[in-house]
């Protein structure tokens, strides 16, 4: 029996528990690569997720999660080589990353997260990235008149955001920045990614397009055979916490989403693929 740790790695609105609730629902009623297992006496207890799911089935956007909230699902699985899994999955309120950011401090129990992980997931939806293409450019011209007053923008730039984030994070998981070796398996999930699609279907593609320099940050610093980026949209198109779609009430949640594997362009319905790609390497 394997037991996987996993840290995932998402800010506010990035689609964390929407996947969870998503990836619920495939286990238990359309398995991929992955499927729930059962009569081995493993406990399945999902009922955070069960509500999630219940909202779907009814066509509507589950609820954002509480900034102090933090919560731990057991999913015993079951992968294509019949080896059992009992994987843990968070979900967390998503302002607990850029608080870490912010205040250059990691909590305790965020510290024992980082050094007792094995493998990393980290969500990113680019169609909510800042960033400041022009930047560079506007710093080169001279001004010719008197320079108006600088308004400082009061976030980040999103590739120097994760850089940091990242550069922060393995400093506390005791990892070294140096050799690309020693750094644990990643999946880069682009969430959200029908927002998009029609711009750049080939995931690694549109977050090079999109945070260049991030990108290269992650070429430099993690390897080939480590790192994989997925265009994962969970539900397939944007929900209200009103919107009883039709898709989802008629045909179930189950026949909704899908996933860009890495340098693909294709669609596929099965969420559990990344995940299957990150416990295969650890
Ligand atoms: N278009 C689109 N919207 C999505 C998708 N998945 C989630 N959303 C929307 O994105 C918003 C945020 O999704 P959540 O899953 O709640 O995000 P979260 O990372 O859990 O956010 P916090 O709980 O605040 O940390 C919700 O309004 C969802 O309806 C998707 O695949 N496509
Ligand atoms: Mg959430």
């Amino acid at each position: 029996m394997k037991n996987s740790e996993l840290l995932l790695l998402g800010g506010p609105n990035s689609g964390k528990t929407h996947y969870a609730g998503q990836l619920f629902g495939r286990l238990k009623r359309r398995p991929g690569a992955l499927k729930i297992r059962t009569g081995d006496g493993a406990t399945v207890n999902l009922s955070a997720l069960e509500d999630v799911l219940i909202k779907l089935e009814d066509g509507n956007a589950a609820e954002h999660t509480s900034f102090d909230q933090y919560s731990e699902i057991l999913f015993p699985l079951v992968d294509g080589n019949n080896a059992a899994i009992d994987l843990y999955w968070p979900d967390y309120g998503g302002e607990q990353l850029p608080q870490i950011f912010k205040q250059r401090e990691i909590t305790a129990d965020w510290r024992k997260r980082l050094q007792g992980s094995e493998g990393w997931l980290l969500f990113i939806r680019l169609s909510g990235e800042k960033t400041y293409p022009d930047a560079l450019s506007k710093l080169a011209t001279i001004p010719t008149s008197t320079p108006e007053e600088p308004t400082r923008p009061d976030i980040w730039d999103a590739n120097v955001y994760w850089i940091e984030l990242l550069q922060m994070l393995c400093h506390v998981a005791g990892i070294s920045l140096i050799s690309k070796d020693e750094k644990p398996p990643l999946t880069v999930i682009l969430s959200c990614f029908d927002e998009i699609i029609e711009e750049e279907k080939i995931p690694s593609e549109a977050l090079k397009k999109k945070l260049p320099l991030f990108h290269s940050f992650l070429q430099t610093n993690w390897s080939e055979e480590m790192t994989s980026i997925w265009g994962v949209s969970s539900l397939g198109k944007a929900l209200t916490p009103e919107s009883s779609d039709d898709d989802f009430i008629d045909d179930g949640p189950e026949y909704q989403g899908w996933v860009i594997a890495p340098d693909q362009a294709e669609k596929s319905h099965d969420l559990t693929a990344p995940l299957s790609w990150i416990l295969e390497k650890i």
